[in-house]
């Protein structure tokens, strides 16, 4: 387990934070497009998505709402191994979800060897409301660009907002540098409405 990012707060129970409704993944018609600036587009259907080599980390990860989780071991398939598959040509990422339109962009330079597409979580197949039954888990930077329910990543040239992204939030996030939200906005009056998450709701 690592150090605690600055302004974090260390939670145990593993909050949810989702824009929209869970939507219902069905495996049998599932597909994981890797597109964009990429030599050749890959899609990749449930059964050959599950043949790729998998990896266990235990990771720590850092939401933006100043919650932190440690040392959960997460299950997937490195987003490098399928990058390869496409051969990428850029050096930016967009991470979607085409069942809930969400998306989050993510520089090529943060994907390392904990970023993975994951479908386990602490040895029990991911929540359909943590984004189950496949999510990013990008553990480099804050979490809202681990996209739950992914189904896309676009290779991009040019770098270019996502969900987030476009209403305030950081175009990079990392936790490190305290990247939260758009540079030059202040975004402490959320603070005010900021409640640890372990704590019911009368405390
Ligand atoms: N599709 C989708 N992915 C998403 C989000 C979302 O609202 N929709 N929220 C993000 C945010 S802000 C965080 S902190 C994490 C939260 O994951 P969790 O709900 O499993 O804790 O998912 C990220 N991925
Ligand atoms: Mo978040």
């Amino acid at each position: 387990m690592g150090k605690v990012p600055p302004g974090q707060i260390v939670t145990k129970i593993w909050p949810v934070l989702s824009a929209t409704d869970t939507p219902d993944v069905d495996t049998s018609t599932y597909k994981l497009s890797i597109t964009g600036e990429v030599e050749k587009e890959v899609t990749l259907p449930w059964s050959q998505l599950m043949k790729m080599p998998k990896v266990k980390r235990v990771l720590d990860y850092h939401c933006v709402t100043h919650w932190s989780k440690l040392g959960d071991e997460w299950e997937g398939i490195l987003v490098k191994d399928l990058l390869n598959l496409a051969v990428p040509k850029g050096d930016f990422l967009m991470l979607t979800s085409s069942y809930v339109g969400y998306s989050a962009n993510v520089p090529m330079s943060y994907i390392d060897d904990n970023c993975m597409v994951a479908f386990n979580w602490n040895g029990k197949p991911l929540e359909p409301k943590h984004g189950g039954p496949v999510r990013a888990c990008i553990p480099t930077l804050y979490f809202w660009k681990s996209t739950k329910w992914l189904d896309g990543i676009e290779v991009m040239k040019t770098d270019r907002p996502g969900f987030w992204e476009q209403r305030g939030y950081n175009m990079r996030g990392d936790y490190w540098k305290e990247e939260r939200y758009w540079e030059g906005i202040n975004f402490v009056n959320k603070l005010q409405f900021w409640k640890h998450p372990d704590k019911k709701d009368d405390e």
